[in-house]
């Protein structure tokens, strides 16, 4: 073997032992963001944002939301893209932060996008809803109209507050979506999870931006949020004995990722182990605007509180 042929084959094989070792990112042929796993007969579905925008943009350019599935956390299937702010005639730009949940056999879409000025809406951002019987689609706007408009919340003054809905269903059925930028907002849902019950309540966790996703573990309940960290996003939660607060807030569970600046949480357990997802711009050309979905391990304490989340090149292990 010459030398030159020696380098080129220790090369070639360094870069299949990265390949085949590195996880992260774990959606490597799209530019995804803003997970939303969950678990449904065994699989997982994550359902994601999709950065479309040049290397030189300095805006969102977000067309549709994907879906992948898997039954081991390594290997991502893609199944398409089945929701785009198309599925809504009222809405109009970008196809910001979603989040799929399932009840009675019946998938509910809820996306944050942007609302055409008409008699509903002067504009901004707003939170729809389509459902499916299958949770990778086909969907259909469920209501006909948006759940939340801009004018609907009047804490804050900026058009794009009312993004990144998450839904949370307890235990006595109960459902709730949480949602916001700048401030958390949250309210009940009917169990046709398309009508609110009741009031919208405003929250202001410590140091909150964005990207609300709320779970139960045991007796307690979990609120993750992007939060302001030094100089990007980071990931902070609280903790309450109730859905609706009062949420005490532990600290940060995920610093700041590397060459995006925002981050955004999701949170799933499958086949006993729990596992964190999120997004960077590590990809080759990925940023800011051009996004990647990670996953890592979670671990809590015998308290019940949540141990700093490790970000790895390696990600996670397939599981049987
Ligand atoms: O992906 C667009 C926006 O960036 C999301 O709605 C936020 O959570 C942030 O990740």
């Amino acid at each position: 073997m010459n030398t030159s042929f020696k380098i080129l084959f220790t090369l070639k094989f360094c870069l299949f032992f990265q390949l085949g070792y590195a996880q992260n990112p774990i959606i490597k042929d799209f530019f995804t963001a803003d997970p939303a796993p969950i678990v449904y007969n065994d699989v997982v579905y994550l359902y994601t944002s999709h950065d479309t925008a040049s290397t030189t943009s300095k805006n969102y350019e977000m067309k549709d939301w994907l879906v992948f599935s898997s039954t081991d956390m390594v290997n991502w299937e893609y199944q398409g893209a089945p929701v785009s702010p198309k599925t809504f005639s009222w809405a109009t730009g970008d196809a910001y932060a979603a989040h799929c949940t399932e009840r009675d056999g019946k998938f509910y879409f809820y996306v944050s996008t942007f609302h055409k000025e008409d008699e509903n809406s002067k504009g901004g951002a707003a939170i729809g809803v389509a459902v499916s019987d299958s949770p990778t689609g086909p969907f259909v706007d469920a209501i006909g109209k948006a759940l939340v408009v801009n004018e609907m919340t009047t804490d804050n003054k900026h058009g794009w507050d009312d993004i990144d809905p998450a839904v949370f269903i307890d235990d006595d059925g109960q459902a709730y979506i949480y949602w916001g930028n700048g401030s958390l907002k949250w309210a009940k849902l009917k169990d046709n999870m398309i009508e609110m019950d009741g009031p919208i309540n405003y929250l202001n966790p410590e140091n909150f931006i964005e990207g609300p996703w709320v779970y139960k573990r045991k007796d307690l309940y979990y609120l993750l949020y992007a939060s302001k960290g030094e100089k990007a996003e980071q990931i902070d939660y609280a903790i309450a004995t109730s859905p609706e607060g009062p949420w005490e807030h532990k600290g940060v569970i995920m610093e700041s990722v590397p060459n995006s600046f925002t981050v955004h949480p999701g949170v799933v357990t499958y086949k006993g182990k729990d596992y964190f997802f999120y997004h960077n711009g590590v990809l080759p050309t990925g940023g800011s605007y051009r996004r990647s979905i990670c996953i890592d391990y979670m671990y809590y304490n015998e308290d019940g509180t949540i141990q700093k989340v490790i970000q790895t090149e390696a990600g996670v292990e397939a599981v049987d």
